[in-house]
């Protein structure tokens, strides 16, 4: 079987981290070689990018320099690590990916959806997700679940509310335009329940690519 490109996307807290790992360890019981990675970083030069995009100290960045900084550690990932996985044939499961420069960068900042396409065009390299899982919940509970267990907040986490809703309005508007590739998963439900809705979209992409 070719490779495959998954990504999981949505609101902060939604349980995506947690879904990753499980995905990973049911696929690999099942055979399957597989790849688990993340964005920002997945290489060592851009999780130091993902340390400046995180770091709370940087609170004047500017809205296009925090755009072209996720695209270049997306560049590097993709050609480091991503393109390479895929020749050799490995399911890649990717915690956020380009749909998150969208949504934060594009309807959370405000640059609009075109230029992030655009820029990021250049950051895919051709590479596109074949699946990905759009976690949507009430985001100020998801906030909240995410809170809890860090305790400390990232950069982007301290934005306001108004905020995150503008950026779930952006994946709202990106699983409208590509609704043959972005899956709706509730992710309000259970963890098992979660992880069975992640599960069905999973093993239908890896039956209809066989
Ligand atoms: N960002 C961007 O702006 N532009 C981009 O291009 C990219 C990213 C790629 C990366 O943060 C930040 O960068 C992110 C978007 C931005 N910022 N924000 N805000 P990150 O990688 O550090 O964090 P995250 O991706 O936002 O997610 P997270 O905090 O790791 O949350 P999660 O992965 O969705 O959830 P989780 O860690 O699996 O679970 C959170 C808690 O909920 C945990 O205690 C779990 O045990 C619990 N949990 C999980 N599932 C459930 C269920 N089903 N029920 C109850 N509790 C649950």
């Amino acid at each position: 079987m070719e490779g495959l490109l998954i990504t999981f996307e949505g609101p902060d807290g939604a349980g995506k981290t947690t879904q990753v790992y499980l995905v990973d360890e049911y696929l690999r019981e099942k055979g399957y070689n597989t790849l688990v990675t993340r964005e920002p970083g997945g290489t060592s030069i851009s999780e130091e990018i993902r340390n400046i995009l995180l770091n709370s100290v940087h609170s004047e960045m500017d809205a296009l320099t925090e755009m072209y900084l996720y695209a270049a550690a997306r560049a590097q990932h993709v050609k480091q690590v991503i393109k390479p996985a895929l020749r050799e044939g490995k399911i890649v499961l990717c915690d956020r990916f380009v749909d998150s420069s969208i949504a934060y960068q594009g309807f959370g900042r405000g640059l609009g959806m075109d230029v992030v396409e655009t820029v990021n065009q250049y950051a895919l390299q051709g590479t596109e997700p074949d699946l990905t899982l759009l976690f949507k919940m009430d985001i100020e509970k998801a906030l909240n679940r995410g809170r809890a267990r860090s305790g400390c907040l990232d950069r982007l986490e301290r934005e306001k509310l108004e905020f995150h809703r503008r950026v779930y309005r952006g994946f709202c508007v990106l699983q409208e335009k590509y609704p043959w590739r972005i899956k709706e998963i509730d992710a309000s439900k259970s963890l098992d329940d979660v992880f069975k809705q992640v599960l069905k979209q999973i093993e239908y992409l890896i039956y209809c690519k066989k």
